[in-house]
């Protein structure tokens, strides 16, 4: 009996299933006949979308991206569903005038990733002078065979549209046509497909998208429709921003520098390095405290140790980036101007004028150049760093990238700087003088390529001796393990490289007439434990300290700003035991790089926002984008309106608020110079050309 009942029950589910199929099947038949142009819409276009990818990346990874397949369903059955509120017979110029649409967009990106390696914004429309140079060459050397695939999609749609008319289909369903409710049912679906994608983003992915810069991710992950409606947003955004209020920051701006009092004043260091070359390193996430840090004896940077050691080293040093990182520091280090509020001035504010310590140089009849083995449209550098006044920006396609040569992003920074060597000879042979910038890459965030960086022990080692007399080694884990460990390994590693680039510019005569400049861009972005980790370790239990424990040392939210510190530093061959040799620890920012090396080298930035730190001395601030500052006495955090004394002198409320309202002062002037542009001569005639007067 019971056999019998499994076996009932068996036939009926199978019943069940059968006929659940045979209806679902049904529907579908059902829908695709009353929606044939609707449904060869979307297929051709998330077609051609996912074609794109497949010619640009090549992994199977990212073209067969589902996050990029969904988003592109999610858009295109959006822009569908619109088609159902017009008659059968209309919705067919609907669909084609939006597949051409949608078409082009694949077409134009697939042309500009053979010719750029990235995707196309339309912030580049407004920077016709760049188009000029290569408009023949896009033509005669990029319009490739592959382009062409994307017409496919008005083809197919056109095909289909023909032969549903023979058929006489668009009558047919226009009797069993509720316009309104496809409408809504459809726009619903692609709701639904919405809720789904938003869910699955990381933070990784939200944030990518609103800095925009890193276009490639956001097309492997948002796809391509997507990115450029975000490209959309992004470049209109600086437009209306600049569309009120020119006058009142034109009246502060004039204001503000009238009262600063600007003017060019000589000291000590005036001129010492006039006319020699310079070569100015942007060190990847270096950080000040890594600097005569040692794991088991063993330096984690000797040769920034040897540099802060034989030259100029200003050990109370703030780089003052934003959401912009690199390319704030950048901005910073040449124009003296800090990041905008919103966007970044690399990416959203490119097309404003600039006064880049290029550009200054360049008047006094220097040769100027940058070298970064990453992709040139990262952070939009190749715009920019014309846009500053490089000369010539030797990027990722002017090295040779082996893939057993590259760490994390790119190119290793070994073989960078080896690579960079031979173009600096070969500079040097040509130029009266020069100035390059180099911009190492292998010590970025996550510090995960570990087997690559070359063994470097951030245990601790020790050698015990048992009562028996013989000896034991014990080790204690300590910062293996951790992301900071990590970052210690990957930066020993930078900091080989730094001296092997040392090494190679020596052996070629490249150091007798120059200046060496280094800088750390930002800090490394490590979590508040693991410094509380490094500097309270509790060995014998392998663990932190507890707070009662007496070495334990407070690496509180105050400690951890202070500690965001990189390294800026002057060096020459010659300089060790020299009257230039010294520590210089007067609070400093990145924006007072251009007044201070700018009075050393013999430039002037009269729209400098910082200080030459030998005029200002240890009366300088440091004001960070956020509206938080430092001087010698305190840092002060706006946000919580709270501080750390950082001297034993009194500091009076009075001077808090002062500051407080300098530091918002300085970043609204600096907003506006950039978003409004106030730099351009053309539209401003009392700016002065170069302003190296
Ligand atoms: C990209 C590199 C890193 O080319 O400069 O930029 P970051 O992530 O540090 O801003
Ligand atoms: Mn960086």
């Amino acid at each position: 009996m019971k056999r019998i009942k499994i076996l009932w029950n068996k036939i009926c589910n199978h019943i069940e299933k059968q006929w659940r199929s045979i209806r679902t099947e049904h529907v579908i038949r059902e829908y695709y006949k009353n929606n044939i142009l609707f449904i060869t819409f979307i297929l051709t276009c998330v077609l051609n979308s996912t074609v794109l990818r497949f010619f640009c990346m090549h992994s199977i990874e990212n073209y067969l991206s589902w996050h990029a397949i969904l988003a592109d369903f999610m858009i295109v059955i959006a822009i569908g569903s619109f088609g159902y509120l017009l008659k059968p017979k209309n919705r067919f110029t609907y669909y084609f005038a939006f597949s051409i649409f949608l078409s082009a967009i694949c077409m134009i990106n697939s042309v500009y990733y053979t010719f750029y390696t990235s995707f196309a914004s339309i912030s580049m429309l407004s920077l016709t002078q760049y188009i000029g140079d290569v408009g023949d060459a896009v033509v005669e050397n990029v319009l490739q065979l592959k382009d062409l695939f994307y017409v496919i999609a008005p083809i197919i749609l056109l095909a289909v549209h023909i032969r549903l008319k023979k058929k006489n289909y668009y009558k047919k369903i226009e009797l069993k046509s509720d316009r309104r409710k496809k409408t809504i049912k459809t726009l619903s679906f692609s709701g639904m497909l919405l809720i789904l994608f938003l869910i699955t983003l990381s933070s990784l992915d939200i944030s990518r998208f609103f800095k925009q810069w890193n276009k490639e991710y956001i097309v492997m992950r948002f796809g391509i429709y997507i990115y450029q409606a975000n490209d959309l947003v992004t470049s209109i955004q600086p437009k209306i921003n600049s569309m009120f209020g020119y006058d009142k920051a034109k009246k502060s701006f004039t204001e503000y520098f009238a009262e600063k009092g600007n003017g060019r004043e000589s000291n000590e260091y005036t001129n010492i390095f006039e006319g020699k070359n310079v070569i100015v390193i942007h060190g990847e996430s270096m950080m000040t405290n890594a600097i005569n840090l040692k794991f088991n004896d063993q330096e984690v940077t000797p040769t920034l140790n040897r540099l802060s050691r034989e030259g100029m080293f200003f050990s109370n040093f703030y780089s003052q980036v934003s959401v912009g990182t690199s390319s704030d520091s950048e901005l910073t280090f040449n124009t003296s101007l800090m990041p905008t509020k919103s966007g970044t001035s690399f990416v959203s504010y490119a097309d404003r004028s600039y006064i880049g310590i290029p550009s200054l140089l360049k008047e006094k009849g220097y040769y100027t150049f940058s070298m970064h083995a990453n992709n040139a449209d990262f952070w939009n550098r190749r715009t920019m760093h014309k846009n500053l006044g490089y000369d010539r920006f030797y990027s990722k396609n002017d090295y040779e990238v082996k893939k057993e040569n590259t760490i994390g992003l790119g190119l290793s920074d070994k073989e960078f700087f080896k690579q960079s060597i031979e173009k600096i000879e070969e500079i040097n042979q040509k130029e009266e003088k020069w100035y390059g910038v180099l911009i190492m890459l292998s010590n970025h965030t996550p510090f995960s390529e570990v087997e690559k960086y070359g063994k470097f022990d951030v245990d601790i080692k020790e050698t015990i001796t048992k009562e028996d007399g013989t000896t034991e080694e014990v080790v204690h884990p300590y910062m293996e393990g951790t992301k900071l460990g990590n970052y210690f390994k990957s930066l020993h590693y930078a900091d080989q490289a730094l001296g092997e680039l040392i090494d190679g510019l020596e052996e070629k005569g490249l150091l007798e007439n120059t200046v060496f400049v280094l800088y750390g861009d930002h800090d490394a972005r490590l979590s508040r434990s693991d410094y509380n980790l490094l500097y309270n370790y509790d060995k014998e239990n392998d663990t932190i300290l507890d707070k009662e424990d007496p070495e334990y040392k407070e690496y509180d939210s105050y400690q951890y700003e202070l500690g965001r510190k990189v390294p800026f530093i002057i060096w020459t061959k010659n300089m060790a035991g020299s009257s230039l040799n010294f520590e210089n620890k007067n609070i400093m920012g990145m924006y007072d790089v251009v007044p201070t090396l700018g009075n050393m080298l013999g430039f002037y930035n009269q729209y400098a926002l910082g200080h030459d730190i030998y005029k200002i001395k240890e009366n300088n601030i440091v004001v960070f984008p956020n509206g938080n500052w430092v001087n010698n006495k305190l840092y002060y955090n706006s946000q919580k309106e709270a501080y750390l004394p950082l001297s034993e002198e009194p500091i009076s409320e009075e001077e808090i608020a002062s500051n407080t309202e300098y530091t918002n002062k300085l970043l609204d002037i600096s907003n506006d110079i950039i978003v409004f542009d106030l730099l351009n001569k053309d539209k401003n005639e009392d700016i002065e050309s170069g302003e190296n007067k």
